[in-house]
């Protein structure tokens, strides 16, 4: 029998994929190439099940005898092992995204006079509108709480975007830009002190106490799927630190960053200008040690943040500390800087990357933006966090219309800079 192979990435099976397989299954043994999150994620969103999941449901249909995977949206490693006879894909994509994909594949093909076959890829349904229902209805704690690992391992470089309301969860959760062959859109959100308070009018000094900031935290649950990243502050207490553990775990929370500062906490990019206290190493490790102990599930991460650059104590102190912390458990290390070059985190992710055990490193890029994705995912970086942009930018705009209504005595001259009011009654769907 001549071998047929079909890559498939399937969080759902629907007629366009058995329509496939059918075909498949009349040319010969089928072999599927399941996209690995890896691959997946290199092009669209992660899928709402994982590899071993969606490998049990491909191997559970009739007439597929293998199913492999397929670690690249490119396919040539594949085909060259296999050399099958056929490879079966929708037409669907001789436009779009995957156009040059396929382009690889007919070439690949043609070294051993294999055949691309493309049945009309017609399913009567929005194969996108069935992923946006799957993934709200699929997103349970656990499965939202175990995305962040998931995409870590996955990603080269995985992005985060600060939210503080329910509004500013959708915009991360919903913006997309698309370019020829790849559709970008932010991995996580961050729940960042900082603008959780200030949008509260409120300093950043751990003033909003956690039950406040649960309410925030719930608010953006309830309409996003993506990971949440909480910033954790100082963690408080060790004896209250479990407690959030617990709370943030049971929410669907992937992630805690708490620093190892003590006393009054102050918003780190005050630096030195104002007193802020370094937590010792013992006493920091033994937060993070409790912590870990409280953790019911595998998946929650509790990150480190290292304070040591932004109160000038020295690269070695911030080594040692990274060195510590990971010895007491951290999942993860962020390494914060206020510095206005990337010099310091450049300086710390090379010899960070020499360590013999090795967590993923998060970075706040604030001060010394003008560093790129992919420069910090070759400097080792796994997290980058986008930590207050979205409020930064809000706040400006609602100034500057309060000021034109004061100047103006009425409100027509902010028409060009307010969204149209019909807009605003159809931004979030069922108020109608
Ligand atoms: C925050 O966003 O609240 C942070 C990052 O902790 S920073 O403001 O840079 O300290
Ligand atoms: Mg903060």
């Amino acid at each position: 029998m001549s071998i047929v192979y079909i890559a498939l990435s399937v969080d759902f099976i629907h007629p366009g994929h058995l329509n496939i397989i059918e075909k498949a299954r009349e040319l010969g043994d089928v072999v599927v190439g399941l996209l690995t999150d890896e691959a997946i994620s290199s092009y669209k969103r992660l899928p709402s099940l994982e590899y071993d999941q969606r490998k049990k449901i491909i191997e559970n249909i009739k007439g597929i005898t293998k199913v492999i995977p397929q670690k690249t949206l490119d396919y040539t490693d594949n085909l060259r092992s296999l050399k099958p006879s056929f490879v079966v894909h929708g037409d669907d994509w001789k436009m779009g995204p995957q156009q040059s994909v396929r382009l690889k594949v007919i070439d690949t093909l043609n070294e051993w006079g294999g055949k691309l076959i493309e049945p009309a890829y017609s399913t009567g349904f929005s194969a996108r509108d069935i992923n946006e229902e799957f993934s709200t209805e699929t997103n349970t704690p656990d499965l939202r709480r175990a995305r962040l690992r998931r995409l870590i391992n996955a990603k080269d470089i995985v992005k985060i975007l600060e939210v503080h309301n329910g509004l500013t969860g959708l915009i991360a959760e919903k913006t997309k830009v698309t370019d020829a062959t790849v559709q970008r859109e932010f991995d996580g959100m961050w729940i960042s002190s900082l603008t959780d308070s200030t949008a509260k009018g409120k300093p950043d000094i751990e003033l909003v106490d956690i039950t406040s900031r649960l309410n925030t935290i719930n608010d953006i649950l309830e309409v996003t799927t993506k990971p949440i990243i909480l910033d954790g502050d100082t963690g408080g207490r060790p004896e209250h630190f479990i407690y959030l553990v617990k709370t943030l775990e049971r929410l669907g929370v992937s992630a805690v960053i708490i620093e190892d500062k003590k006393g009054l906490k102050k918003n780190s990019l005050f630096g030195t200008s104002v007193k802020q206290t370094q937590d010792t190493i013992e006493e920091f490790s033994n937060k993070l040690i409790l912590g870990k102990q409280a953790q019911a599930t595998k998946d929650f991460m509790i990150i480190a943040r290292i304070e040591s650059l932004i109160l000038e104590m020295g690269m070695e102190d911030a080594l040692t500390r990274a060195k510590a912390y990971i010895q007491a458990g951290a999942d993860g290390i962020m390494i914060h800087s206020k510095s206005t070059t990337a010099d310091e985190i450049k300086e710390f992710a090379r010899k960070f990357a020499g360590f013999d055990q090795r967590v993923p490193l998060i970075v706040v890029p604030t001060t010394y933006n003008y560093i790129t994705e992919e420069e910090l995912s070759q400097l080792g970086v796994n997290v980058v966090i986008y930590a207050n942009h979205l409020l930064r930018s809000a706040y400006p705009a609602m100034q500057k219309t309060a000021e034109t209504i004061l100047k103006h005595h009425r409100s027509l001259e902010v028409n060009d800079f307010c969204m149209p009011i019909k807009e605003i009654l159809h931004l979030i769907p069922g108020g109608n």
